[in-house]
């Protein structure tokens, strides 16, 4: 492609649309007689009856086929060339379907369609039975399945390892508006995408004693003799990177019985009881996050973080043994990040198995840890910030406990003789909590078990080093670093925004492809009438999709051409989905009173989950939807008005949802999103964000521009000096007409007749324990909310803002995200794509 502007010049300002080329020939014939020996010998089935599924696998098999010999020559090259591997631990990856992203990164796309057309199959059809694999609760896994597939594009040496959970995340229905959870179950037609390696297993131990013993030369070693082993096995899945170059692998572990059986008890009629070892072991790797409100559900959430980063441990250790012999250089060769704190303990493992296993000395064992660990921290939370009770840790991980206490003796001796005596600082420090019961603080220990940690966002890291770890940042002032959060464009524009795809190339040139700041190119255009057009009839299509979608699952008709105003992502009180149910009902009051003022048709669309045990959480889920079943049933509205809640928001979900969006919600108070990574898709995909001054929406103003965002509501800075004179709202309320009168509709069962009472302690919280201020940011929003539809009726100030969102995001690609952890805390070198 030539420059677009001269050829703009050329053609009076506005490129032709290029040519589609026809997929090659011999390549659509290879792959159909691929597909067809699959489906023969893998699936063993004939074309006559096979079943969609089976085609589905036998496509699926074709594809990896292809991966594999890519896998097998990355795998080699890191074994000759020895680069520094990196090892992504991570309790979560949300990865979704695999087959479109496989295709798409192995250039085959066309050609599998036109293959499988000439089988009579269709290839868009197949797309939808393969399950979303849901092994994350949210942006934290999914960041972690983004990154995956951005170390393999960046051509670095990389496995991630986690938890091969049976359940996924649970499947959401909603229910007379309110949510139900249901088990997922994406296994249970088997997943031809991995390679189970059963003699890749490692034992991993619980509970038992600690024995000492003190040698000839008065050295004292310790030995944990553990009084159970789980077993942990490997199932492979190789990651592809974007055309191919390179191809990793993510490791998760699925957990099993040493015994599968007691035989005697099952001789002796005992078939229950000679299962519940199996059982017991193998609950570990069942479901994804189990609840943790119970002692017994702890427990089992700590068995799993043991597991998974003990097999982890275990398996780099011995494949580093392998290649260097010498566990002294470590740190030369591996990099290990923590995704979270869920790995913590890992810090601990990798000690004891340097200091008990190896017998390296104590110093230079942490040395050695410290210099292979680093860590991420993903959330301010509180409640998210892990810790454990002592004892909990003490009977379950003995030797683990032991080399805690003693990590943070030396830890705490270092504190003091760098001259930090005041007591207070030395226990905010310490890695044992001593106030609620003795508890261990995983994100201490990571921190202080790490080289480098790092928030997810500018604004995130800015508030870690003055909050959560602002002692430690006294302590260690260089550790603390900022990576802000990327997405991978493969996945996000490329796959899920085929058309816009196509425009962006054919104006820009097919340089974004493999550099997303090319996408900067389109700025020239962001005024041309024809451009315009095209970036209006392609959204148009999207959101003509996302209809049909809303009506089979919602049985609710919504315009294509309304505004589609979108709020997707977990429901929680702080990212303050309740803020835009208030707004969708003030704006349905005015509708109402003024019915003929020019209003914006608009949709507002909501998905998401919340956790199953979040009152709260699904208390707004049935209010979104009473409200919904309210406006949508009313007719004076004529349709102007319609408010949709998807079920079961998923990766599959978010890729129809994003494309089609106009109007991205990132509403969260201020301080308590650490990043956001929907924000991102949103606005490379075109859509104008509402947002406020949180996490990653701070560098999405700086990128595209204060006119093409919408910011509203208190700071950081501001919601702390709101807090501080209390949360109760009352004089807000009284003060903003508007809102008073919504939230006497909602406190007076207006949007719940059958159960009038059934939103009062919301408002109540609202009204006087308005921790999120809900009500402090309202009055904000709303107008914000008038501007937008304001915009929106200047349609080419609009489309210029939306063509200017796509052409600014490039550096939020997470190949840039990656390129600045390999660069500042892996020290790996990198491969830069021309
Ligand atoms: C989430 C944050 C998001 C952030 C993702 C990825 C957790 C614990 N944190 O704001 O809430 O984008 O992590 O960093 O899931």
């Amino acid at each position: 492609m030539t420059n677009p502007h001269e050829l703009a010049a050329a053609t009076g300002g506005w490129p032709e649309r290029r040519k589609e080329h026809a997929p090659d020939a011999g390549e659509v014939s290879a792959l159909r007689e691929a597909i067809l020996r699959r489906l023969t010998y893998s699936v063993g089935k004939n074309p006559i009856s096979a079943s969609e599924y089976d085609w589905y696998q036998a496509v699926v098999y074709a594809t990896r086929d292809r991966i594999v010999d890519q896998w097998m020559e990355s795998a080699a090259a890191a074994y000759v060339h020895g680069p520094k591997r990196v090892y992504y631990l991570s309790l979560e990856f949300l990865i979704g379907r695999l087959l479109f992203d496989a295709l798409n990164n192995l250039g085959l796309t066309d050609a599998m369609r036109a293959a499988t057309k000439g089988l009579g199959v269709d290839l868009d059809r197949l797309r939808t039975l393969e399950p979303d694999a849901a092994l994350g609760n949210g942006g934290l896994g999914r960041l972690a399945a983004c990154f995956m597939e951005s170390m393999a594009t960046l051509s670095i040496a990389a496995h991630g390892y986690g938890i091969r959970y049976d359940h996924g995340l649970f499947r959401q229905a909603i229910k007379d508006g309110w949510q139900q959870e249901y088990p997922e179950d994406w296994l249970a037609f088997g997943n031809p995408w991995e390679f189970k390696r059963p003699e890749v297993n490692y034992p991993i131990g619980f509970g038992g004693t600690v024995e000492e013993n003190t040698s000839l030369d008065g050295a004292v070693r310790h030995t944990w003799k553990p009084i159970e082993f789980v077993e942990a096995v490997a199932y492979d899945t190789p990651v592809v990177g974007w055309r191919a170059t390179h191809v990793n692998t993510l490791r998760l572990w699925s957990a099993r019985a040493s015994e599968p059986l007691l035989l005697d008890a099952f001789n002796a009629g005992d078939y229950v009881g000679a299962m519940s070892g199996k059982a017991r072991a193998e609950a570990i790797s069942k479901v994804l996050y189990p609840s943790d409100e119970t002692p017994a559900g702890q427990e089992l959430r700590l068995r799993q973080e043991y597991f998974f980063a003990s097999a982890s441990l275990q398996d780099l250790v011995r494949r580093h043994l392998k290649q260097y012999q010498d566990l002294r250089t470590l740190p030369d060769h591996v990099a290990i990040q923590l995704n979270d704190t869920h790995p913590a303990i890992a810090v601990a493992e990798l000690m004891r198995i340097l200091f008990d296993q190896h017998g390296i000395e104590w110093e230079e064992a942490w040395r050695i840890t410290n210099a292979t660990i680093s860590y991420t921290n993903h959330t301010l939370l509180p409640e998210a910030l892990e810790s454990w009770p002592v004892p909990l840790l003490e009977r379950l991980l003995p030797r683990h406990m032991q080399i805690i206490y003693l990590i943070n003796a030396l830890h705490l001796d270092s504190v003091r003789k760098a001259g930090h005596t005041d007591a207070q600082f030395v226990s905010s420090v310490s890695v044992i909590e001593e106030h609620s019961g003795r508890r261990v603080r995983m994100g201490h220990l990571a921190f202080i078990g790490s080289h480098k940690v790092n928030g997810v966002s500018a604004l995130h890291t800015e508030l870690l080093k003055q909050t959560v770890f602002r002692d430690f940042d006294t302590l260690y002032p260089e550790r603390i670093v900022n990576k802000t959060n990327g997405i991978t464009f493969r996945r996000w524009l490329f796959e899920a925004n085929p058309g816009l795809t196509r425009l962006l190339a054919d104006v820009a040139g097919d340089a974004i492809y493999d550099d997303p700041s090319a996408l900067t190119r389109i700025e020239p255009y962001a005024d041309d009438k024809a451009f315009q057009d095209s970036l209006a009839a392609i959204k148009r299509q999207n959101k003509v999709a996302l209809a049909k979608i809303i009506l089979e699952r919602c049985k609710v008709k919504v315009d294509p051409d309304a505004l589609f105003d979108v709020q997707i992502k977990r429901v929680h009180e702080y990212k303050r989905q309740l803020l835009n149910i208030l707004e969708t009902i003030a704006l349905y009051d005015a509708m109402r009173a003024h019915p003929h003022a020019e209003w914006v048709p608009c949709v507002k669309i909501f998905a998401g989950k919340a956790a199953a045990s979040y009152h709260t959480a699904k208390l707004i889920i049935k209010l979104a939807n009473d409200v919904a079943r309210v406006v949508n049933g009313d007719p004076t509205l004529r349709g102007l008005l319609k408010v949709v809640y998807l079920p079961n928001y998923n990766v599959s979900l978010a890729e129809s949802i994003i494309p089609a969006a106009d109007l991205s919600e990132q509403i969260s108070t201020a301080g308590m999103e650490a990043s956001g990574t929907g924000n991102m898709k949103l606005a490379l995909n075109g859509a104008l964000t509402i947002g406020t001054l949180d996490g990653a929406n701070v560098e999405i103003k700086e990128r595209v521009g204060d006119e093409n965002i919408f910011i509203f509501g208190l700071t950081t800075e501001q919601v702390a000096e709101r807090r501080s004179r209390g949360v109760d709202m009352s004089a807000e309320i009284a003060a903003s007409p508007v809102l008073g009168e919504v939230l006497d509709a909602i406190g007076s069962g207006v949007f719940s007749p059958d159960d009038p009472a059934r939103y009062r302690g919301l408002v109540d919280i609202l009204t006087h324990h308005d921790h999120f201020m809900v009500c402090a940011d309202f009055d904000a929003y709303l107008k914000r909310q008038r501007e937008v539809a304001t915009h929106w009726r200047n349609r080419s100030a609009w489309w210029r803002s939306s063509a200017l969102n796509t052409a600014r995001m490039g550096w939020f690609s997470s190949d840039r995200a990656i390129g600045e952890y390999a660069e500042d805390i892996w020290q790996v070198p990198v491969e830069t794509k021309a």
